[in-house]
Order: structure tokens, then sequence, then C-alpha cells
């Protein structure tokens, strides 16, 4: 089951999903895309993504000229499906906290695709960890600490490696760099998919201990 490495506070457990749990879960997010198909979207300064999204949930992360975002409506007015039971049970192994994601967003690197350094801050808080699969081919993942322009550390995710984002690892600036295409024979066609499960809404959070 391979190891767990520590990259700027991000745990990495490397090779935590053999390849049956790969495939289980692409399989479901292949009908996911039946309803919610993968998007390329529009940021608020008017760039298009090379990442295509999709997602599931409560609510799922989206964007356009208006801004970033989480909807329970995806831009076609239809809800998200529901989070299948296979990627429910990777967060239920790594997460460590007792309460259910409510969103599950999935993207899709291909050839050429890359995201940006940045902090995920659209969440109602930062208290729950963020979880993280990754599905194909290998991605160079950096990660740096809570102010932008600082030194970061990179890493190569490869098919099957799961992240847990938690502590001060939860508001680090990130970016996936490049992916080697054609790496991974999981998927057919080449490319890469990350799904995350984040917990969006504050509701459940325990009361902090007066001081
Ligand atoms: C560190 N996704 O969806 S996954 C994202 O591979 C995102 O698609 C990348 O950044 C991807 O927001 C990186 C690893 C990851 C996910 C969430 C994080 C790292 C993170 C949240 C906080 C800090
Ligand atoms: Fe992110």
């Amino acid at each position: 089951m391979g190891q767990k490495v520590d990259v700027n506070g991000v745990e990495v457990w490397q090779s935590l999903l053999d390849v049956h749990a790969q495939n289980e879960i692409l399989e479901a997010l292949r009908s996911i895309a039946v309803t919610a198909p993968f998007r390329q979207y529009t940021t608020p300064s008017g760039k298009k993504m090379s990442v295509k999204m999709s997602g599931a949930g409560r609510q799922s992360w989206i964007s356009d000229h208006r801004g970033y975002r989480y909807e329970a409506q995806q831009p076609n007015g239809m809800s998200w499906p529901q989070i299948p039971d296979s990627i429910l049970s990777v967060w239920e192994k790594v997460s460590g906290v007792d309460i259910k994601p409510d969103a599950c967003l999935v993207n899709f690197y291909g050839e050429g695709a890359k995201m940006g350094m940045h902090q995920d801050r659209d969440e109602e808080c930062f208290e729950w960890p963020v979880v993280s699969i990754s599905l194909g081919d290998e991605a160079l993942f950096r990660v740096g600490g809570t102010s932008r322009g600082g030194p970061t550390q990179s890493i190569w995710l490869k098919s099957g490696d799961v992240a847990v984002l938690t502590g001060a690892s939860r508001l680090a600036y990130h970016g996936i760099d490049r992916i080697k295409f054609g790496s991974s024979s999981i998927l057919s066609k080449g490319g890469r998919i990350n799904v995350t499960l984040r917990k969006v809404t504050a509701e459940g959070l325990s009361p902090r201990e007066p001081a």
C-alpha cells in the first residue's frame, strides 16, 4: 500500500489505491459525466482554464465571469449527481474526521493542461481537511506556504496516490505544473483525473472552547 510522504505539510499516501479500486472510481466517474459533463470554465478575468471540470455532491465548484464559487446547480440548471461510495470510502479511510464531504470536484487534465499556483479559499471554513485522489497520468504537483511566492516543494503524483490537506497545509499555495501525457495506461486515451473531496459548508463544526 505504499508509503506516506510529507510535502511541505501535505500528506501524500503513495499507491493507496490498487488498480481495482482505481478502476472502480473511474467507472463511477464515467456515470457522473453522463449527467454532469466536463466543462471548461472561464476565470473572472476572462481566461479559459485548461483543465475540464465535473463534480458531484450537494454543491460543486464552478467559475465564470462573475467569479469562483460553489453552486448547488450546474450551469445547465441540473443538480449535481451524488458522490459515489467508492469515492466516499477514500475520505473515510484518510480524512480523520467523522463528517461526510458535501462537494466532490473532478478535474480532467488533457495533454498540456496545468493549474497555476492558488489557495483553496472558496469554502465557508478551512477547518475540515481536503482529500485529493490522483488517477491516470503522472502530474508534477507543487506546494508552497500560506503566502504567494515563498519556497515550494514538488512531487510527482501518480495514479492511486491520495493527498490529505490538513492543518496549515489546508491554506497552502499549490498547483500542477504539468502532466506526463501518456505515462499511465489506466485511461486508454491518456490524461489525468484529480478528484477532490471537501466539506464546503460550516455546519457541523464543533464550537470552540472559551478561552
Ligand atoms: C493543497 N487540484 O482542485 S490536487 C483543486 O491536481 C486543485 O487537480 C489540483 O488544486 C489537481 O483545487 C491539486 C491536491 C490538492 C488539492 C487541494 C488542496 C492540494 C491542496 C487544498 C489545499 C492545499
Ligand atoms: Fe486547489
